[in-house]
């Protein structure tokens, strides 16, 4: 009480003496202090939390002495939650360090929290070509950042290892079909190699609508370039990805394969969802041109026909050699033959 009572002390006396240079004419500085107050107390920017390193407080997981039964649920928030993160990227990231920042991590890259029943169960799939530097950096905040959230997850990378163009859409319904062969997971995350999140809040587990994670990526100056944008990291739970016949298989090169996929939900007539644009901040990591990825000029005339091609091409016609699948201490590797943009 003694506390609150100074605290309004101070407070109504500095507005006397704002009062008071105001009066006396100095304007200009008065409204600088008050903007100065307003934007560090008010604003809901990132700026003004304090921001965590993804791994602080991370130590104090603990498995409890109870068998799995008598576990508990993890409640509905995490209390590892912290908010805006401090993403910074450390040189030289091999697998051992990050396996050691993750001691918790099992072979294959699974997850599940050891002191609750986790009530999210995330298949997270990559698609990846020759980004191993980009990959390292995901993992390394990925991993810490789901456990803050408390999932059960897996980390899947789909590579396609043929010399042919890169195709995003396809690789995506590999993931999809061989994680749904390891686990019966409810919600699958679609998630870019050059993405990192920028605040736990982000939860990666599913709701009834697609959800478009990634709203607010700094290379589109935080905001969504366009309404209907779905690129980046998206999640559908398996019944709705199955509704809409999974992902256009026939996008070979940069572009479109996502607005094919924004296409189908809504001509299944589902609406997607997006987290608080504060929640949904990405970092995009840099790169220069990726060979194999050419921006493909058929994504206009391809596009304009999903609403007639999407029952007859997607998971249902999927096809594709399965060349290796492997553990690795933070990822399952399913390595793919795509075969070509003719078959
Ligand atoms: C769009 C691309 C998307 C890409 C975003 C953001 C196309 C189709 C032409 C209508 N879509 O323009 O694939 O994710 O930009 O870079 O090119």
């Amino acid at each position: 009480m003694v506390v609150q009572c100074r605290v309004l002390f101070i407070f109504l006396g500095l507005q006397v003496v704002m009062m008071v240079l105001y009066h006396q004419g100095y304007h200009h500085q008065v409204s600088r202090v008050l903007n100065i107050l307003s934007s560090s107390i008010l604003s809901p920017t990132p700026a003004n939390l304090i921001m965590k390193d993804v791994y602080s407080g991370l130590e104090q997981i603990q498995a409890l002495n109870l068998t799995e039964d008598d576990l508990p649920s993890c409640p509905k928030s995490s209390p590892f939650l912290s908010g805006p993160l401090k993403v910074s990227f450390p040189l030289h990231l091999t697998m051992d360090e990050i396996a050691q920042k993750n001691p918790w991590v099992q072979m294959g890259g699974h997850y599940q929290p050891p002191n609750c029943w986790a009530l999210h169960h995330t298949a997270v799939i990559i698609p990846y070509r020759a980004r191993r530097k980009h990959l390292y950096q995901l993992l390394y905040h990925l991993h810490p950042f789901l456990q803050r959230q408390q999932i059960h997850y897996t980390i899947y990378v789909v590579h396609q290892i043929d010399n042919n163009t890169f195709n995003r859409g396809k690789l995506l319904n590999v993931g999809f079909k061989e994680a749904m062969k390891e686990n019966n997971w409810q919600c699958i995350y679609f998630h870019d190699v050059d993405l990192i999140p920028e605040d736990d809040r982000n939860v990666y587990g599913c709701s009834v609508l697609p959800m478009h994670s990634a709203v607010a990526i700094d290379k589109f100056q935080y905001k969504l370039p366009y309404q209907t944008y779905f690129g980046g990291v998206t999640a559908l739970r398996p019944t709705h990805y199955l509704k809409i016949n999974g992902f256009p298989n026939n996008y070979w090169g940069w572009g479109g394969e996502d607005d094919d996929i924004a296409s189908r939900i809504f001509l299944n007539k589902m609406f997607i969802t997006r987290p608080p644009a504060a929640f949904g901040r990405y970092r995009m990591l840099k790169h220069g041109h990726d060979k194999g990825n050419e921006v493909n000029p058929k994504r206009f005339h391809l596009l304009s026909s999903t609403h007639i091609r999407w029952r007859r091409n997607g998971i249902n016609t999927l096809n594709y050699k399965l060349l290796s699948k492997e553990q690795t201490q933070l990822y399952t590797n399913f390595t793919v033959n795509l075969g070509s943009s003719d078959q």
